[in-house]
């Protein structure tokens, strides 16, 4: 058959085949999963439509109750398909609905007055983080989520915790207790420990009135202190304890030397060693401890700590800056577990020296801050915009020793950089790569948008905020709502070590897995990325893939963040 018959033949075929409504193969229709506030922009992804309307249909009895037109699809780089959006803004009325064309239907969504649609997610992504402590049973009476019971018995009791070194001698051991696990291993590390914990107690600070209602059902609840602040305070606790007082110098992480097997905590009984000291890491505990004690001042229920943690985050700060060259992370040779190794240390200067600027009013922290970086999305590997975003906060303690305007204008500058990204890509997503823990840039990326709405009060940024959102809960490539125990299309073999050992068929609920990412095709076997092409579909959902996904506490932060500056936006 020559060229032209076959491709008449390939025409006449697909005519056959075909209904009048012509419908693609790969049509996809991608809506956030848990639905949308009745004022929000609303918007879903539509992939490879070959029609250019769409309608909204109620979700149980099929009733048509929207339609529109689509505007022209574009070819998508990164995902390599034909993308065009369904805005729905207009459209208000609660429900429980799914978008449809021809008779592709996506996976079903509410809208719903007000930021409540987002109550149960809200409250048990930050749940996730009791469920991720270490020392301790998850007990029964505080684990159940739709009927399953994720309780299990205590591991990793971390009161004597071997410091490690290389030189033959007397074992050193020191206390390590509690804290919060890093991801789906069962380390604890300083790093990410500190951004983790700027997050959230900033979160918090943002709309703490909200915050003091929110009951998580954790063994704190019903003291007097927001249970969020409960929550953080176990890592607080744990976090004092990296530090050695004789000095003022901070362990990097508390590990076994090689990623244990995947068994349940109280399964995991190798040696566990605390392992480096570096500046890096002695000036993000300094930023942490300076706000912590900030935010638990004059607490009833944690008297103590506000005056103990400043004193420990100017010894650190010391102890930091009198290193006369500063010597980078490098896991030993014998060790493979995770490095959070900084690559030079200004940013986690700035950051530390713009909290204990806020925290004593000390000219010489000012003397530091120098502004010449370029701020970037909130990263652990670059932390200089959390001491940007704590100095916007707190103008007042600054006493005119720093310029104000000049910080407003250099968050300004990131969200409008993230807001063009936002406008400019065809598929929306404010992120120019996709590496390890994407999902955490986008929901870093939103919390950023969601200040900026707030704080320099301009609407324009709310509504790539509430993508940011759509985004993780479902309108993305891949059509995943990325959240476990959340969506109809969502992940079930996350790299958790509990999830995958415990016996039960879904993972521990509201945790974010990392997202798209090319960074490591190899970790489920070559053959697996089947989209290695198209960055933003670089995503498995098989507990093998360490480098999609994981879960991990700097990602799920963000996301509480995120949420409940929607939540309040639309009170
Ligand atoms: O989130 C980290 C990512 O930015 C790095 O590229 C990656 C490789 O170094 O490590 C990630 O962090 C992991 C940490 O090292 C160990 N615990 C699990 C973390 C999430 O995968």
């Amino acid at each position: 058959m020559d060229y032209i018959m076959s491709l008449k033949k390939g025409i006449f075929l697909a005519s056959l085949a075909l209904p009048m409504s012509t419908i693609a193969a790969d049509i996809a229709l991608q809506a956030n999963q848990i639905g949308y506030p009745a004022q929000a922009v609303k918007q879903a992804m539509i992939c490879n439509s070959l029609v250019s309307e769409y309608s909204i249909v109620d979700a149980k009895s099929g009733t048509v109750v929207y339609k529109d037109s689509l505007p022209k699809a574009k070819s998508w780089r990164a995902s390599g398909d034909n993308v065009t959006w369904a805005d729905f803004t207009k459209f208000s009325i609660p429900g429980e609905y799914k978008l449809k064309i021809g008779t592709k239907e996506s996976e079903p969504f509410k809208v719903q007055k007000d930021g409540h649609v987002y109550d149960e997610l809200l409250t048990q992504t930050m749940k996730g983080f009791y469920f991720w402590r270490c020392s301790t049973p998850i007990e029964s009476k505080f684990a159940k989520f739709k009927g399953v019971d994720y309780s299990r018995k205590a591991g990793h009791p971390d009161d004597k915790v071997t410091v490690y070194t290389n030189v033959k001698g007397t074992k050193v051991q020191r206390n390590a207790q509690g804290g919060w696990y890093d991801a789906g291993d069962y380390g604890k590390y300083t790093v990410n420990a500190a951004i983790t914990l700027h997050t959230l107690l900033t979160a918090y600070q943002l709309n703490s009135k909200y915050f003091d209602n929110l009951d998580l059902n954790i063994p704190e609840s019903g003291n007097h202190t927001a249970d969020i602040l409960d929550e953080c305070m176990y890592e607080l606790k744990w976090m004092l304890t990296m530090q050695d007082e004789a000095d003022g110098s901070v362990y990097n992480k508390v590990t076994t030397l090689q990623f244990p097997d995947m068994i349940m905590p109280a399964d995991d009984r190798k040696e566990r060693f605390l392992i480096g000291k570096t500046a890096d890491c002695a000036y993000d505990f300094a930023a942490t401890m300076a706000l912590a004690s900030r935010v638990y001042k004059g607490n009833t229920d944690y008297p103590d700590f506000s005056d103990k943690a400043l004193a420990a985050a100017k010894k650190a700060y010391e102890w930091a800056a009198s290193q006369r060259h500063y010597v980078m992370f490098q896991n030993p040779s014998d060790c493979n577990t995770g490095s959070y190794a900084s690559s030079e240390m200004k940013d986690e200067q700035f950051w530390a020296a713009s909290e204990l600027l806020i925290s004593t009013g000390d000219a010489k922290y000012a003397s530091i801050l120098k502004f010449s970086q370029y701020f970037t999305v909130p990263f652990w590997g670059d932390v200089s915009t959390l001491g940007l975003i704590s100095l916007m906060h707190n103008e007042n303690a600054l006493q005119g020793k720093v310029d104000i305007k000049l910080v407003e204008k250099k968050f300004k500058e990131l969200a409008d950089d993230l807001l063009s990204m936002y406008n400019e890509s065809v598929g929306r997503v404010p992120m120019r790569e996709y590496f390890w823990g994407s999902n955490g840039q986008v929901a870093n990326s939103g919390m950023v948008l969601a200040m900026a709405c707030k704080r320099l009060n301009s609407e324009k940024y709310l509504s790539a905020a509430q993508y940011c959102l759509d985004y993780i809960l479902g309108a993305n490539a891949t059509g995943y709502c990325f959240v476990t125990g959340f969506g109809t299309k969502t992940p079930l073999n996350i790299h958790d070590r509990r999830s995958v050992a415990d016996g039960i068929s879904t993972p521990i609920p509201g945790y974010l897995v990392g997202g798209p990412s090319l960074d490591q095709t190899s970790d489920c076997g070559n053959s697996s990325y089947p989209t290695v092409k198209y960055p933003a579909k670089a995503y498995l959902d098989m507990s093998c893939s360490y480098s999609t996904n994981e879960i991990a506490l700097n990602w799920n932060a963000p996301l509480v963040s995120l949420i409940s500056q929607i939540v309040n936006a639309y009170k």
